[in-house]
């Protein structure tokens, strides 16, 4: 297995130092070496879109290479600036990305992965081709890094343009998980997802954001013996639950709408804020642990946000934020019962369960009876 702690030495070797992404499980030892490095400069980015350019506007302030890592379910967002920017036809900027391979592929078969990464996992070198990126696949036996990365690097330069290197599952070695600090006034989260649902009528619909917070409403369902008709589970599209809350609500007037976003999910496309309050109706809920839990743990900006002052000014009706879990059974049960598009936010803690189950039901089985719990 590759060191994370030697993949960044080589990359530091190379005199880089400029290093930008959106968290991935995968690259999650790499992604949380590089939290309080001194060494470089780190951003950890809102989306992948984004990172790219950051990396551009680093480039062109130094003529220096930076690095863009993302799993690949974020090569939707990177796109467009990749494309239409950093692509040797456009203005040439050299890069490297580091790509987790979320659903990879052998030679002879695609490995079990959930079904979001089934699409992407199989189209990701394909894409890549597409558009031109040269790449190198990197594994658990991959030796030689300093190589591997002098010469990538060298290519991006001598294409002025963007290269990458796809990471398999386990190429990393594990390092210290972080240590998680908990704040006793907060619940955690899958406490909070438990809470709402004992207050929500039986036929209240909820859209759930990616990664553990819709593991975690599928798993008390379970716990409360209740079916999963009602949830639509946005298991992929990192950022786009209220939306498809708010799409819903446009067409469902007299439903009742949840949408269970995370801070990093609503900060990824922050437009949806000033959108979902003029055009939809729903209860949008950001349970705010201030981080990327679901990959890792790294921190979200909502560090610096006071995410409900931003729901207000984007034209939300109703804004709150929930700070404490003193009486918040109380407090919420009012705020669901309001008849206008609300923002809550709910601090929680950060962590899961280790024992967290999965969805068991076809995906495609779920929408059908999501969309039969409509009529
Ligand atoms: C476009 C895209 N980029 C990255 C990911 C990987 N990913 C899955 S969940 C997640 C973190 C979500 O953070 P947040 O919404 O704050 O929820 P939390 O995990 O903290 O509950 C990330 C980065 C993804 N699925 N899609």
């Amino acid at each position: 297995m590759i060191n994370p702690e030697n993949f960044l030495n080589s990359l530091l070797n190379s005199k880089i130092n400029f290093f930008t992404g959106v968290p991935d499980s995968l690259l999650k030892n790499f992604c949380n070496l590089l939290e309080n490095n001194k060494k470089i400069k780190h951003i950890i980015a809102t989306n992948e879109g984004s990172a790219i350019s950051l990396a551009i506007g680093s480039y062109l302030a130094t003529n220096k290479i930076g690095v863009v890592y993302m799993q690949n379910s974020g090569l939707g967002n990177a796109i467009n600036p990749l494309v239409s920017l950093a692509d040797p036809m456009v203005y040439g900027i050299p890069m490297i990305l580091v790509i987790g391979w979320r659903g990879e592929t052998n030679k002879v078969k695609q490995v079990k992965d959930e079904p979001q990464h089934k699409k992407q996992g199989l189209i990701t070198l394909r894409m890549l081709k597409n558009i031109g990126i040269p790449y190198k696949i990197i594994d658990k036996n991959s030796k030689n890094l300093d190589q591997i990365i002098k010469k990538i690097k060298k290519r991006s330069y001598k294409r002025s343009g963007p290269v990458a290197l796809v990471v398999r599952k386990n190429s990393f070695l594990k390092l210290k998980e972080r240590r998680l600090k908990i704040d006793k006034k907060l619940l955690n989260r899958e406490e909070v997802i438990a809470l709402i649902l004992d207050l929500i009528s039986k036929k209240t619909k909820i859209v759930s954001t990616t990664g553990m917070i819709s593991r975690e409403l599928y798993e008390q369902r379970i716990q409360k013996k209740e079916c999963h008709s009602n949830d639509f589970l946005c298991v992929g599209g990192m950022g786009h639950a209220s939306q498809i809350a708010c799409g819903i609500s446009l067409e469902k007037k007299k439903s009742k709408i949840i949408c269970l976003d995370g801070d990093g999910s609503a900060i990824m496309h922050m437009g949806a804020l000033a959108i979902n309050p003029k055009h939809g109706n729903f209860k949008h809920i950001i349970l705010n642990n201030k981080s990327h839990d679901s990959v890792g743990g790294q921190p979200t900006i909502a560090e610096n946000l006071d995410l409900s002052k931003i729901g207000k000014i984007c034209g939300y009706k109703n804004t709150l934020l929930i700070n404490s879990k003193k009486n918040i059974k109380k407090i919420l049960k009012k705020e669901i019962n309001k008849k206008m598009n609300s923002l809550i936010v709910i601090n929680c803690n950060k962590g899961h369960r280790s024992n967290l189950g999965r969805p068991k039901e076809s995906i495609l089985y779920r929408k059908k009876k999501f969309m039969n719990s409509l009529i």
